[in-house]
């Protein structure tokens, strides 16, 4: 029996979970600890970081992992380039679990950004009213910007992230006519979110297009070649046999 590692913290590994569950499998679930009470998962789990690559690599072997599965966020890129390392060196078969990039559909008023630095230049000269749908960390440099900024948070901050802001609490996955609300209840102007992917943090995008609301969607960062299966019965059969056939 294969016994298994995921790397979590999103709505597919969740579903990986229940799959893996249900079937009896020898797995752990991995949390990074971002968030005070994360969901719990119906199988044995961990949460905090290894200690990088070596700490990965420790782990691994302490725990006899046969395979491992990345199905953490698009933008956790560190913990992603930490497993293909970590399993190379161990020789471990890794494979990504993950949704497709968003593409933009009829209607859609997109900007596609870089990274977060492009996201504010991106913003308007007027002062607008944002709803920054990009969690609480890389949220210090909007205050350069004469913005009002609305704000969901999975915990509540401990002081206002920024000088004229809203904070609602909140944890995916949303619902766009939640969402719709929510932007008409704030008055929001513009939308600024990572592309994500998936169905957990799109609802935003669907309330957009339906007040036609430009939105400044910033791009995955870039991961090195690995293989990437998008649904969870492709990992479970993955799983059956997992063999590292690269990328
Ligand atoms: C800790 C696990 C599930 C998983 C749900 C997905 C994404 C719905 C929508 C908006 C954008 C944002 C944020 C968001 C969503 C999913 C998924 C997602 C976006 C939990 C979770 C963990 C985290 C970490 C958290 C980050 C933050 C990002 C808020 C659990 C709830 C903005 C990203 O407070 C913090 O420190 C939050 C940190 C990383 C982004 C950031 O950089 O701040 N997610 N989110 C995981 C861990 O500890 O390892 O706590 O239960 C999971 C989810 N949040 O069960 O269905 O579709 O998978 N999470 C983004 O995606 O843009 C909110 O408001 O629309
Ligand atoms: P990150 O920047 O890629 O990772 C930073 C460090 O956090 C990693 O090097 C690792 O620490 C630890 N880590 C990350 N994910 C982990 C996991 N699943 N299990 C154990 N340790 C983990 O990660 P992030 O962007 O902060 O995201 C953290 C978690 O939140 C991820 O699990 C991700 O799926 C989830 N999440 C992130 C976003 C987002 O926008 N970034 C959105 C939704 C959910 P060590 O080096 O010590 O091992």
């Amino acid at each position: 029996m294969t016994r298994s590692l995921i790397l979590g913290g999103t709505t597919e590994a969740s579903a990986l979970a229940r799959a893996l569950a249900a079937a009896g499998a020898d797995a752990v679930f991995s949390y990074a600890g971002r968030t005070e009470a994360p969901v719990a998962q119906p199988l044995p789990t961990r949460i905090g970081g290894f200690g990088g690559v070596d700490g990965l690599i420790a782990y691994l072997r302490a725990e006899k992992i046969d395979a491992v599965v990345d199905a953490t966020h698009p933008f956790a890129a560190q913990m992603s380039r930490n497993a293909i390392m970590a399993c190379a060196r161990v020789g471990v078969p890794l494979i990504g679990l993950q949704r497709p990039a968003w593409r933009a559909g009829e209607g859609d008023l997109w900007t596609h950004v870089a990274d977060i630095q492009s996201a504010i230049a991106a913003l308007p000269d007027q002062p607008a009213r944002v709803f920054l749908a990009i969690g609480k960390q890389n949220l210090a440099g909007f205050a350069a910007r004469p913005h009002h900024y609305l704000l969901r948070l999975v915990d509540a901050p401990s002081a206002p992230p920024l000088p004229d802001c809203t904070v609602v609490l909140a944890r995916g996955p949303f619902d766009a006519a939640q969402d719709l609300a929510l932007l008409q209840a704030h008055r929001i102007s513009h939308i600024v979110a990572k592309n994500a992917g998936g169905a957990g943090a799109e609802a935003k995008l669907i309330a957009a297009r339906s007040l036609s609301l430009p939105v400044i969607l910033i791009d995955r960062p870039k991961l090195p070649a690995r293989r990437v299966l998008a649904e969870v019965a492709e990992v479970m059969a993955w799983l059956d046999h997992p063999t590292d056939l690269g990328v």
